[in-house]
């Protein structure tokens, strides 16, 4: 299914004179709007292949209809959400989940759609139908050189598979730790990861790099072998240039202070990008911005302030991608609703007035600081927002339009209410 231009301009012609209100008052503060709306017109967050369908946990599943079941509907579904927010350009695709089985057909389907291939992702943490050897025990890390090996070579049939779609990453999220003290020796469990990380980093084309993804526990209960952003960028700083560390919000314990991990990534030079998501207590996997929106606006104003201290082109130097599970939402409206939930933080972290805000750190005006972050992040700029995505050929309210426009009921029309998607 496919969005039509014109019903999306009538979709506007609708909202457009109480857009212009909001939009005027929002950006008669704003002294360079322009440069905001561009910056947000070539951001891009990369849609997860395996968040297209309905996510369950160890206790249940309660599967949606009209759900993608195929790597070409997935395409389709990124297709959609890309034609109503203009802001979801790229797919991330998971393999053995997504294996594109005709390359030709899959990249024309995406330049059709606009769509962009981000980071591929491999998975040793499942083992597949017919598999050799198993990844109870690790897999990178595995006590058993052949399980290691199994484990390198489909990181780079992995690789294989990007080259042809004109990704240029690879993230690896590894399951592997243990569950119980004594289980594993820690320090081989390094070193055996360590030495099959190279040779997957060796197997990198030139201008290609390695996400290594750090998680604090599950399905592991007692270590994991990538366990913190420490781990995480000692393997990079090990491995070489073309290694960084990838962020996933919900991969980490209670309180921990994602920004300052961010703002010290970027400093190295060493920030892969991220996994979006939000949570309350584990790897909730929940919308992005819905439990800890102050927290995911801090993390953006230190990604703007790193950036920029860096020199970092905002739209192209880092991996923007989402990595949720819907359980009780529709993925699609999902997915809206936290593609929104970034687009409306960059754009607030992109109005802090720095100099000010570095005058009054050099004052230790300890109250003025806290006063401009929050003063910016009470600034509603859901207009600014939606501005960029009118200019840019998009829907000014792209959830209301999904709404009113009944597009899963005509998905479940076109697929049928029984169709399972791959993935989580
Ligand atoms: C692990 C993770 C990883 C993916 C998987 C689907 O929790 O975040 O990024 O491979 O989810
Ligand atoms: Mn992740």
């Amino acid at each position: 299914m496919q969005i039509e231009k014109y019903k999306i301009e009538e979709h506007n012609q609708s909202l457009l004179s109480e857009h212009k209100r909001k939009y005027e008052f929002a950006a008669a503060d704003i002294k360079n709007v322009n440069t905001v709306i561009q910056k947000l017109i070539d951001f891009n967050v990369a849609i997860p292949s395996w968040a297209l369908g309905t996510g369950g946990t160890r206790f249940g599943r309660f599967s949606g209809a009209g759900e993608p079941g195929n790597l070409i509907e997935k395409m389709e579904d990124v297709g959609l959400l890309h034609a109503l927010n203009r802001s979801s350009g790229a797919v991330s695709l998971h393999i053995p989940w997504d294996i594109p089985e005709n390359y030709p057909a899959i990249k024309s389907l995406a330049a059709q759609l606009g769509l962009k291939f981000d980071a591929m992702n491999s998975n040793t943490f499942q083992d597949q139908k017919g598999q050799e050897l198993s990844y109870k025990f690790g897999s990178l890390q595995h006590v058993n050189k052949a399980v290691r090996k199994q484990a390198i070579e489909h990181n780079i049939d992995v690789i294989k598979h990007g080259v042809e779609l004109g990704s240029k990453a690879l993230t690896v999220w590894l399951s592997d730790g243990s569950c119980f003290p004594g289980q594993l020796n820690f320090r081989k469990a390094f070193q055996n990861t360590l030495a099959s990380l190279q040779e997957i980093y060796t197997a990198l084309p030139a201008d290609w790099k390695i996400f290594v993804e750090y998680k604090a526990y599950e399905p592991n209960f007692y270590s994991m072998t990538v366990g913190d952003w420490g781990q995480s960028l000692l393997y990079a700083n090990k491995l070489g240039s073309k290694a960084y560390t990838l962020v996933d919000l919900g991969h980490h314990l209670a309180n921990a202070n994602i920004e300052q991990i961010v703002s010290l990534l970027l400093m190295e030079g060493k920030l892969a990008g991220f996994h979006f998501n939000d949570s309350k207590y584990g790897d909730d996997d929940l919308t992005v911005g819905s439990i800890k929106p102050y927290q995911l606006f801090l993390i953006f104003n230190e990604l703007v302030e790193g950036m920029d201290a860096r020199g970092m082109d905002h739209a192209s130097d880092l991996g923007w991608m989402i990595d949720a599970s819907h359980n009780v939402k529709d993925p699609l409206e999902d997915l809206l609703q936290s593609v929104e939930a970034i687009m409306i933080s960059y754009a607030q972290a992109l109005l802090v007035d720095r100099t000010k805000l570095n005058e009054v750190q050099q004052d230790n005006d300890v109250v003025t600081a806290q006063e401009i972050l929050q003063n910016t992040f009470r600034t509603d700029v859901r207009a600014i927002v939606a501005e960029a995505r009118l200019r840019n050929g998009g829907a000014l309210n792209p959830l209301q339009y999904f709404r009113q426009m009944k597009v899963r009921e005509q998905l479940i029309k076109e697929r049928g209410s029984k169709t399972v998607a791959t993935g989580l």
